[in-house]
Formats: structure tokens, sequence, C-alpha cells
């Protein structure tokens, strides 16, 4: 796996936790950007083993010629029970794009952990991984790695450039930092 994003945040942990992973305007404001569209999501739930569960349904737009212009996607999180509100979240989430090539053997899993510093700061560290469900040929597998990997990046460079837009909005004359 890659680590993509690794950054301190002037904004509290659990606030950040309300960015990502609730119906925040941050989120669907990033959506916009991103061109995902269609998002519907249903609400986090306990499932048997004390997690938190929630499915979110989209369509992502997609810059690469190659592969066509958008694609449907379902992604599967999980808040695990270890999270401590406030303090600590952990959410993994399974991405499975539905209308792409080869779109049957991987999926994509990333980890996200949000961590408190102090009263107004957390870090995020998302951590990533092609994950395969069959073996392709191995040409076809590192087609797909290199572009998944090229995607992936994009995004999370472009979602920490949001959230240090977000933070300075947020932090901005409010004085008592
Ligand atoms: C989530 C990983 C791969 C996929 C894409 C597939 C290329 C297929 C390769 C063929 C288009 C929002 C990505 C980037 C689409 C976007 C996915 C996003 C960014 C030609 C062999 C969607 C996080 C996420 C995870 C995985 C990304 C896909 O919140 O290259």
């Amino acid at each position: 796996g890659r680590l993509y994003l690794n950054k301190v945040f002037h904004i509290s942990a659990n606030r950040m936790f309300d960015l990502l992973f609730n119906d925040s305007s941050f989120i669907r404001r990033f959506m916009n950007i991103r061109k995902i569209t269609n998002a519907s999501f249903t609400a986090w739930q306990k499932d048997a083993s004390g997690n938190m569960k929630r499915n979110l349904n989209y369509t992502i737009t997609i810059s690469n010629p190659l592969i066509g212009k958008f694609s449907t996607a379902t992604e599967y999180q999980t808040l695990y029970k270890e999270s401590r509100d406030g303090q600590y979240y952990l959410v993994e989430s399974e991405v499975y794009t539905h209308d792409v090539p080869y779109h049957d053997y991987f999926y994509t899993q990333n980890r996200y952990c949000i961590t408190r510093n102090s009263k107004r700061k957390c870090r995020l560290k998302v951590f990533t991984d092609v994950k395969y469900k069959k073996q392709p040929w191995g040409l076809v597998k590192s087609f797909i790695t290199k572009n998944s990997w090229s995607g992936i990046e994009d995004y999370f460079k472009q979602l920490e450039a949001e959230l240090l837009e977000e933070e300075a909005e947020m932090n901005q004359g409010g004085g008592d930092t």
C-alpha cells in the first residue's frame, strides 16, 4: 500500500470526521469539483460486529481518454468500533468502479485515520491499496496499478488542497485559535 496523505490540520478531529464522513457542504462541494455526480449515501448503521457501516453510490468523471468518460462506483465504508469520538477515527473504504475495463479484477481500499492532536488540531492519514479479486495477466495488472495510482494520487492531492482551504476559512478572524 501507499500513504497518500499524512498531515496535521488546524481542524478538530470530530470536525474532520464530519467534513469527510457526514453529509457536509464540504464533501458536496468537493464532489462537485471532482465532477462526482448522482451521489447517494446510506446512513451510518451498526452491524453485528459493532462496527458502523454505510454505502455510497456515485458516478465518477474520468479524465483518462483510454478508459471512457464516466463510471458508476460503489463505496463501502466501515467506521471501526475502536474509534473514539473526538479522539480517534478509523474508516476503511472499499471502492468498486463498475464501468472501467477489467473492473471485475480489482477494487481500491482506502484507510482514513483521524487522530486528535489538540483541541483544535488533528492528523489525517490516508493509506491506499489496490486489491485484486482475481489475478490478471501481468501486463494487465501493471496497467491497472499504474492507472489506479495516478487517479488516486490526483484525488488525494486535491482533497488535501481543499482541506487546507477549509482550514483557512474556518480559522480566519477567529482570534482564539
Ligand atoms: C473515492 C481507482 C482506479 C480508478 C480508475 C480506474 C482505471 C482502470 C484501469 C484500466 C479510473 C472516490 C479510480 C482512480 C477512480 C476514482 C476512485 C476514487 C478517487 C484502464 C485497466 C473515487 C476514492 C477513490 C478510490 C479509487 C479511485 C479509482 O472516495 O483509475
